[in-house]
């Protein structure tokens, strides 16, 4: 494939600094020789502009009704996200995001969908469907799943609300760690959720192989969000929320060569985001290398 890089350095998603970051960690990991390896072409966009903290104006006034963080910064990234990607596609390029806090993913999947009915796989342990309303902290790298299906306030938000993307055409693999009105809210909805529990019982092939119908059944492709705090934090340490009980390495890495793998056969993937690598609180920066791996692996790397 044609790869396309866009880096989105954004931490206003997330109570960590550090997480912007992850954009430099996961290129200096290797992605962009790991991608060529595999037997793509990678050309790097760069970083897109994202105004840092200390040069915002802390008294501009914030839009939402509840209690979402940043709300004015988190539109103006997902709009520079949603349009880099579109252009990528217009391209016909692949575009591969780079993050940053999982806040990007509505710009990503904003983008994707602007002329495509979309699925999505969701590989995280968290269900990021709370909106300013029920989230517990405000922070908008929960909401993404959220803002693209235009839930709560994000319904008038045309730079969130991606109306192509349908719920029943969502699949969350790997789910641990819910909120308390999350929980309802992914109950009542109409995506499907494989949560560890799934994985222990079925294993993660099975699981992945049912993930890949749901998003792929009346689409025109699918998004996948990587966020590696679907990995146990013994593999994946450098991440802002942590939580025991991950899928494994090998998991991982069986789970992105399934979806290589059926991408291959029905050329399936229109969009890829890489997010929450936080490398500041890392170790010898393996969360970034381990993405820059996994992210091989959805893109054709084997071992023979
Ligand atoms: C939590 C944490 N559910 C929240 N979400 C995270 O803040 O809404 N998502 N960490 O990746
Ligand atoms: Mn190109
Ligand atoms: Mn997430
Ligand atoms: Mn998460």
């Amino acid at each position: 494939r044609d790869i396309h890089l866009i880096g989105a350095p954004m931490d206003y998603g997330a109570d960590r600094r550090g997480v912007d970051m992850g954009t430099s960690a996961i290129r200096y990991a290797g992605l962009a020789a790991a991608l060529e390896d595999a037997g793509n072409t990678c050309i790097d966009l760069g970083d897109l502009p994202i105004p840092r903290a200390e040069e915002r104006d802390p008294d501009a006034e914030q839009p939402s009704a509840g209690n979402a963080k940043f709300l004015r910064e988190v539109k103006d990234v997902s709009t520079q996200v949603a349009d880099s990607v579109d252009a990528t596609l217009e391209d016909g390029a692949f575009p591969l995001i780079l993050g940053g806090d999982h806040s990007i993913a509505i710009g990503s999947m904003a983008g994707s969908a602007r002329n495509a009915d979309l699925g999505a796989i969701w590989f995280d342990a968290h269900a990021d469907l709370n909106t300013p309303e029920t989230s517990p902290s405000g922070n908008v790298h929960g909401m993404p799943l959220a803002a693209v299906l235009g839930r709560g306030e994000f319904a008038d938000y045309e730079w969130a609300y991606a109306p192509r993307v349908r719920e029943e055409s969502i699949a969350y693999v790997g789910l641990r760690s819910i909120d308390d009105q999350e929980r309802e809210l992914v109950r009542e909805s109409e995506m499907t959720a494989f949560t560890m529990s799934d994985i222990d019982e079925r294993d993660i092939t099975a699981v992945v192989e049912d993930a890949l119908e749901v998003a792929t059944a009346g689409t025109d492709g699918i998004h996948v969000s990587l966020d590696l705090d679907w990995l146990d934090p013994k593999e994946a340490p450098g991440v802002g929320t942590p939580v025991r009980g991950g899928v494994t390495y090998r998991e991982a890495h069986s789970a992105l060569e399934l979806v290589s793998q059926r991408d291959a056969a029905d050329d399936i993937l229109r969009s890829m985001d890489v997010v929450e690598v936080n490398p500041i609180l890392d170790e010898q920066n393996e969360t970034a290398k381990l993405a820059a791996e996994l992210t091989a692996s959805a893109f054709g790397k084997r071992i023979l």
